[in-house]
């Protein structure tokens, strides 16, 4: 039943790199072992209400323990990269001062097992688990944070520098400031948009900082930053849907797109923000403004925008998650920013989506993730055929795992997760995957 890709690696520039992406505190478990120190996400999921099926990640796909084996996975599906990400609290339980040996032991391991077969990993420094001892301190409201976090990547870099080439500082620093400091449905669940666009000027700084501190320490070290970007489509050609689909662009995109591209904040979100826009020091933009190696983006979904709200295209197709499948949207996405910026090098360090999978005997035949994988690798493809300088993509993700607010109850993986045992089954989208990632590599 499952069909092999009609796409193959010639169908994407030379050198392309298909590879798996996850995340720490998403697949680890293991939440309190080797002097790994609490998270904020150990505190929020302790919350009554904060997670739709009560659950954590203390558990989650219990990879801290059967890494070799995902690795094995990874390796069986023909990529050649793994996205993963660092879990700060094992670095440094209070994510100041002491480091924890067994917390770089285990990222040591981890990326040797990588090498040993054959696998390049890209690194994430920060995928959302800060420090509890830190949010004591008001997290990313504060500017101290920042500082913080340039040191901890320079611990890092400093034991795997010799093994990694590729790091990216932040995901999402729009999910680590609005989503959880204004909307409150990430850690630490605030709902407040000054301390949350001061987060986020913290977290581009801290941003800044790091791309620095790793470049000092690892002299081939290719650094980037990893966003999401929803591009911003107005849902009538009236004016007032218009003015609507691109304040959403700049509180969405802009504000973090033009700091890092440019070296300012986009003027008419600044101003539509009034009293609640961030501190910003003397210097801070010039910090921000790092001369990048690569930029990730994030791609699951478009915005459809109203002067009333988002809007909903009834004749489109949506996932578990209630997101749009919109694949022309990525296409749009890259050659915008070929456009409008200097960009560097783009990764897609995510794509994928949430389905209701069943699983019969040893199979998931997942057909509407298979067609979402293959339209939205066809618009990468449209993309590099326009000129965008795309060097790779990632699927989110590898297996099913804990997707945060939504616990376990949304699947995105290539590979099908039973909880009661931790049985990893290849759902037929993995197999499709493979049997691209396998094609025979251009020679060119
Ligand atoms: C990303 N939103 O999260 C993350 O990088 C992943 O860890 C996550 O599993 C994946 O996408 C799927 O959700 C997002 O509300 C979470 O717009 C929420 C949003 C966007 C991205």
């Amino acid at each position: 039943r499952p069909q092999p890709s009609v796409l193959t690696r010639h169908d994407f520039p030379a050198g392309f790199r298909f590879g798996v992406a996850t995340s720490s505190y998403q697949i680890e478990g293991a939440a309190h072992e080797d002097g790994r120190g609490p998270s904020i996400w150990d505190t929020f999921c302790r919350e009554p209400g904060r997670i739709s099926d009560g659950s954590s990640g203390d558990i989650a796909c219990d990879h801290y323990h059967r890494w070799p084996e995902d690795l094995d996975l990874i390796r069986s599906l023909g990529v050649d990269a793994y996205r993963f990400s660092v879990a700060w609290p094992r670095i440094q339980p209070t994510g100041s001062g002491a480091v924890n040996a067994a917390g770089l032991d285990f990222y040591e391991r981890l990326v040797d097992g990588m090498l040993e077969r054959g696998l390049s990993p890209y690194a994430t420094l920060y995928h959302w688990d800060l420090p509890q001892a830190l949010q004591d301190a008001g997290g990313w409201d504060n500017r101290e944070t920042a500082h913080r976090f340039a040191e901890y990547a320079r611990i890092f870099a400093e034991r795997l520098g010799d093994r990694v080439r590729s790091y990216a500082t932040l995901n999402e620093p729009w999910c680590s400031s609005i989503l959880s400091y204004q909307i409150g449905e990430h850690a630490p669940g605030l709902r407040d948009r000054r301390a949350a666009l001061s987060a986020a000027h913290h977290l581009l700084l801290g941003h800044g900082e790091a791309v620095l501190a790793l470049r000092s320490v690892v002299q081939q070290a290719e650094v980037g930053i990893v966003l999401n970007l929803n591009p911003a489509y107005p849902a009538t050609t009236s004016p007032a849907d218009a003015a609507a689909a691109r304040s959403f662009d700049g509180e969405f995109n802009r504000w973090f797109l033009e700091p890092l591209l440019v070296g300012e904040y986009p003027r008419d979100t600044w101003e539509a923000y009034g009293q609640d826009v961030p501190d910003v020091h003397p210097g801070d933009l010039q910090t921000i403004r790092q001369p990048l190696d690569f930029m990730g983006v994030n791609y699951y979904s478009r915005g459809l925008i109203s002067a009333s709200g988002p809007a909903r295209a009834e004749q489109s197709e949506f996932t578990a998650m209630d997101w749009e499948v919109y694949p022309q949207g990525l296409t749009d996405l890259l050659v915008r920013l070929k456009t409008d910026y200097l960009v560097p090098p783009i990764y897609i360090t995510e794509n994928g989506a949430a389905y209701h999978d069943v699983l019969e005997g040893d199979d998931v035949h997942d057909t509407a993730r298979v067609r979402y994988f293959e339209t939205h690798l066809n618009a990468v493809r449209a993309a590099a055929d326009q000129g965008v300088d795309v060097r790779g993509y990632f699927a989110w993700s590898l297996m099913d795992n804990f997707e945060w607010a939504h616990g376990y109850s949304k699947r995105f993986g290539l590979v099908y997760v039973d909880y009661g045992d931790q049985r990893r089954i290849l759902k037929d989208s993995a197999k499709w995957y493979r049997s691209l990632a396998s094609s025979e590599a251009r020679d060119d």
